[in-house]
């Protein structure tokens, strides 16, 4: 057989197996994977190092439009799709799903159109987006969410608290109700806005400005008691949700008991939470405001609680939430250099340092294997954001998105090697074991020997197909 490229002698990992096996290229799609495999117009040693499917980031912020009364606080997103992908694709990632964004009064389907043209032309790696749904009146609901589905975008996002996004329970409900009717997947962002702003403005009025203020407004339990009700409601209607960044063990007992109730319920957590705890935004100089996101890292009880979510699999998905937000006047200190907390845009970067970080502290560590970090990371993205088995596996017929990393790779992340625009990482410092050293998104060799080899806008749009959270319509064995 003749190929295109044939990875020769790698240890190939999936979300269920591991075996030492070459693999076959053609028109950028896996066509083999076999021992000994022969025929290849180019061949690539893998020198036993291990290859992986390409991660997926399915929660990443790029190049949103300024808003204020959303998680940026109005401050300017620094990277856009162009720095983004390559920073995502340094890091091993090969597919990002950012968010498209409807603002109040607005309509979806224009914000969909801009948002391509954003993307258009500037991506190394492919991409497909969320909706944001901050508006559900009928003709959001009954027209453009319909058209938009059927257009690819089967995942929206909801959040219950930010002044400008927020949806009340009656919305909710709509939104959910839509959503079961179209079959979309539904993310939530949960936290509850009332508690959280009455504690927001106790703080403000007793003087207690500072970054580390923000932790003490948004306490665990306004997390738990947001997953709590948004679970509820999703059984109301019986529709499947992801609860996104999940930040310690309240929020996911609520998960584990919804699932003990039946529900279809995917937990998602994020790098910040397993590393940082509330002590880092006790920083001085406003420092604290680097490591500023919601739901606030916690405690090293919560990392441990969520170290456990990750064994025992009620953690489904790991994504960075990128939030791109420099620090400087345009970004965290867009208020000021003393600016309150709640003035701050919330969200720190990570699409390059998400997969190496859980490599390290997860596979290295022993607390993982290899392929629960497949899983995690890139194929359940997949399935459950409809783009598998194109994406987020190796398997014949999937795209040829590979990272090939080398496992016993030591790197101390420092911001100076990223490849975002954002001048700080939350993970400065931080020495992890294991880093992708070649990537190849559909057959092409994109980043070799730290050097990007591909030109921005050979990254192509994805259509979403169904979740895999809902049971299929009809079966078909071809
Ligand atoms: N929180 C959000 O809700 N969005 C972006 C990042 C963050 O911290
Ligand atoms: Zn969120
Ligand atoms: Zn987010």
């Amino acid at each position: 057989m003749n190929f295109d490229l044939v990875i020769k002698d790698g240890t190939i990992a999936t979300a269920s197996d591991v075996v030492r096996a070459d693999v076959g290229i053609t028109d950028g799609r896996i066509v083999a994977v076999a021992e000994r495999l022969t025929g290849g117009k180019r061949t690539l040693d893998a020198g036993g190092r291990l290859v992986l499917p390409g991660g997926i980031d399915a929660h990443c912020h790029l190049d949103q439009p300024q808003a204020p009364g959303a998680a940026s606080k109005g401050a300017a997103m620094a990277d856009g799709f162009r720095t983004g992908s390559i920073s995502a694709a340094f890091g091993g990632t090969t597919t990002i799903v950012p968010f498209c964004v409807q603002h109040r009064g607005k309509s979806v389907t224009a914000a969909v159109d801009d948002y391509h043209r954003r993307a258009s032309g500037q991506t190394v790696i492919d991409y497909a987006f969320h909706l944001i749904i901050s508006d559900p009146t009928p003709a959001t609901l009954g027209q453009e969410l319909p058209a938009l589905i059927r257009r690819g975008h089967t995942s929206l996002k909801v959040y219950m608290t930010y002044e400008a996004l927020h949806l009340s329970d009656h919305q909710l409900l709509d939104v959910f109700a839509t959503a079961r009717r179209e079959r979309a997947i539904v993310l939530i962002h949960a936290e509850n806005h009332e508690i959280l702003t009455w504690l927001a403005e106790r703080l403000e009025s007793e003087g207690r400005t500072a970054p580390k203020e923000h932790a003490a407004s948004r306490p665990l339990p306004v997390e738990r008691e947001a997953t709590h009700r948004a679970v509820t409601l999703a059984e109301i209607i019986g529709v499947p949700l992801v609860v996104v960044h999940i930040s310690g063990g309240d929020p996911l007992e609520e998960v584990r008991r919804a699932r003990a109730r039946g529900l279809t319920i995917i937990a998602e957590t994020c790098p910040q939470y397993l590393l940082l705890t509330a002590d880092d935004l006790d920083m001085p100089d406003m420092e604290g405001a680097k490591v500023m996101c919601s739901p606030p890292p916690r405690d090293v009880a919560a990392q441990a609680a969520l170290w456990r979510g990750i064994q025992d699999g009620t953690v489904d998905i790991f994504n960075s939430d990128h939030a791109p937000y420099r620090f400087d006047s345009e970004g965290k200190l867009l208020a000021g250099p003393s600016a309150s907390f709640r003035r701050v845009a919330n969200g720190v970067p990570g699409l390059e340092t998400r997969l190496p970080i859980l490599f390290s502290e997860g596979v290295v560590k022993g607390r993982i294997d290899l392929s629960r970090f497949v899983a995690l990371t890139a194929t359940n993205n997949a399935k459950i954001y409809g783009l598998h088995p194109r994406k987020g596996t190796i398997a014949v017929g999937a795209d040829a998105d590979l990272a090939i990393w080398n496992p016993e790779k030591l790197v101390t992340i420092r911001n100076a090697d990223l490849h975002h625009n954002v001048n700080y990482t939350p993970f400065e410092g931080l020495e992890v074991q294991g880093w992708p050293e070649t990537v190849l998104s559909r057959g092409d060799v994109i980043v070799e020997e730290r050097m990007l080899k591909a030109s921005p806008g050979r990254g192509r749009f994805l259509e979403q197909k169904t979740s895999s959270a809902f049971p299929p319509e009809s079966r078909s064995w071809t």
